[in-house]
């Protein structure tokens, strides 16, 4: 085989191995900044020990620079309607961010 023949068949393999790994990742991820804003420890700590224990919330990120939230969640169990009233609930106002501006740093 030739170099160029071994580099086409790796891209071959990794094209099709990334739909496969998407199909297993059972999680979804929403970003929220939150009204109002986290200003200090105290703030993420309430909303982290909140939200953490939310039917169907696998991970919890807040991003206290950015001031966002970052939820990860099984979407078949909840959804960011339910994320958002769940945020409601201890008295914060969420919501979504576009992710991938939320990527930008
Ligand atoms: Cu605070």
């Amino acid at each position: 085989m030739t170099k160029t023949t071994i580099l086409l068949s790796l891209a071959v393999i990794f094209m099709a191995a990334v739909p496969v790994a998407a199909q297993n990742n059972k999680y979804a991820a929403a970003v929220f900044t939150v009204t109002p804003e986290m200003t200090c420890q105290n703030c993420e700590n309430k909303i982290k020990t909140n939200i953490r224990f939310e039917k169907g919330v696998n991970d919890i990120r807040t991003n206290i620079k950015d001031r966002t939230v970052t939820v990860k969640y099984n979407p078949k169990v909840t959804n960011e309607e339910k994320l958002i009233a769940a945020f409601k609930k201890i008295g914060y106002v969420a919501k979504p961010v576009n992710a991938t501006s939320a990527d930008k740093k």
